[in-house]
């Protein structure tokens, strides 16, 4: 039995995951130390200057006060070790494990007898039985399952929810033996209100990338639907809002495409793992394709001009700009010589899209003088109230082409815009 009374836990990885898990354990009474290969994300740590996310910065906070939380720039000791580093996918799609894999080592060089190793981290099946286990068996002579406890509890927060979903939602705990996912079990139930499953580790790790995957085929089906739309002379909005009317229908929605470093990037795990991911690598193949289906509407719409794109981000209301396929479409515009591009998030400024050459304005009124279109690319909360009369006073040529749905076609009419929706083939 793994007793967690006076544990010190170590947390690899202080990012969108780890810093709120460490965070959230400090509060349940484990004395956390978050470690980070990026001392510049120690020091913020250690100066109460990091941003998180509403209500996860006070948490982390408040354990930076009582002294259970600090960040540090070496691996040590510990009884607890939680693996929360990103997994990517390189250019050819395959996962980039070489964090997992850096940590693994570090940790297999501070082990003892006992302890405990949970890796957070969304990863390809068999990663902790067969990339984990090994390297720390190779580091320490210890063997995961006898000497020392080994598990894979994937997050499944999402973006935006994060501290309500951390403690609420339902949590799967695969160890590689009973034991293993029991001693996990131990540690989340402290904060954790919702319900633990235990299972072994390869079906934690293949559940977490389904569940990202169902959602994924789901969205690809959605974007194809737009596309048959566009096809057959039928509104995708409409045609999806009646045929959820059904009772175990729930079709999803189409836009401009899917981003983010979970959805867009979790299918590939399985893809790589696995021949028989058909369904699986069409969806992913759909979804990589929208913005340039996007790209080529504009084209249709006007071979010409100044385009204005409303919103960057990966999804509407978060100011994360990665992987975005907006971004992507945006790119794609900018490197075309008919165009004249601006661009516009409420989330404004951002370091990394400066060094890509993107310029963000944070005033869409002020981007929008003088374009000849507007792009809705992220139906943020801010643009619910569009003054349109206002936007058309500042436009070259008021047409809007909306790849969310959430301008309303009545409205830009009456405010004297020609109106295009991405899906409406009846409009078309
Ligand atoms: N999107 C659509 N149509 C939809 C839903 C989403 O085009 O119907 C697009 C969004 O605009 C965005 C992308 O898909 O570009 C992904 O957004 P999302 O909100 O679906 O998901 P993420 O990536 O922010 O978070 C997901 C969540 N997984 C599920 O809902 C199954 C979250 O719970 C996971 O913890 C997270 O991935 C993760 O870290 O794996």
């Amino acid at each position: 039995m793994f007793d967690i009374k006076n544990k010190k836990m170590f947390v690899v990885g202080l990012g969108y995951i780890g810093l709120p898990t460490a965070a959230m354990f400090s509060m349940a009474g484990f004395s956390v130390l978050g470690y980070d290969k990026d001392e510049r994300v120690v020091e913020r740590l250690n100066s109460g200057a990091v941003y998180v996310e509403e209500g996860v910065t006070e948490l982390i906070d408040k354990g930076l006060k009582e002294g259970n939380l600090k960040g540090v720039s070496q691996y040590e000791e510990a009884d607890i070790f939680i693996i929360a580093v990103p997994t990517p996918i390189k250019e050819d799609k395959s996962p980039e494990m070489s964090m997992v894999l850096d940590a693994a080592e570090n940790i297999g060089r501070v082990i003892k007898k006992g302890n405990l190793v949970i890796l957070e981290s969304t990863s390809p099946p068999k990663t902790t039985t067969d990339l984990i286990a090994p390297k720390i068996r190779e580091l320490s002579g210890l063997e995961a399952g006898k000497d020392y406890y080994l598990a894979h509890s994937p997050e499944r927060v999402i973006p935006g929810n994060l501290l309500n979903e951390l403690v609420n939602n339902h949590r799967i705990i695969g160890g590689v033996n009973l034991e293993s996912a029991e001693a996990a079990k131990a540690c989340y139930e402290t904060f954790v209100k919702a319900d633990i499953y235990l299972t072994d580790s390869t079906t934690a790790e293949l559940a977490k990338l389904m569940e990202n995957t169902f959602r994924d085929v789901n969205i690809g089906l959605a974007n194809e639907t737009a596309r048959i739309c566009e096809d057959l002379g039928v509104n995708v909005w409409e045609l999806i809002s009646l045929a959820n009317k059904h009772p175990r229908v729930n079709l999803h929605t189409p836009g401009p495409g899917v981003g983010g470093h979970c959805i867009a990037v979790d299918p590939w795990f399985i893809v790589y793992n696995s021949k028989n991911a058909n369904i699986i690598n069409l969806g992913r193949k759909i979804n990589d394709s929208v913005p340039d289906h996007v790209y080529s509407m504009v084209k249709d719409i006007i071979p010409k001009g100044k385009l204005t794109i409303l919103g960057l981000t990966y999804k509407p209301n978060t100011d994360d700009f990665r992987e975005s396929p907006v971004v992507e479409l945006a790119k794609k515009l900018i490197a075309d010589p008919d165009y004249e591009v601006s661009l516009t998030d409420p989330y404004g400024e951002n370091k990394q899209l400066k060094v890509a050459g993107l310029e963000i304005k944070k005033d869409h009124m002020k981007a929008l003088e003088g374009s000849d279109l507007l792009i809705m690319g992220v139906n943020h909360k801010d643009y619910d109230d569009l003054d349109l009369s206002e936007i058309g006073k500042v436009m070259n040529t008021k047409t809007i082409f909306d790849t969310r749905n959430s301008i309303s076609r009545e409205e830009a009419e009456k405010a004297g815009f020609k109106y295009i929706l991405l899906g409406d083939g009846k409009h078309a």
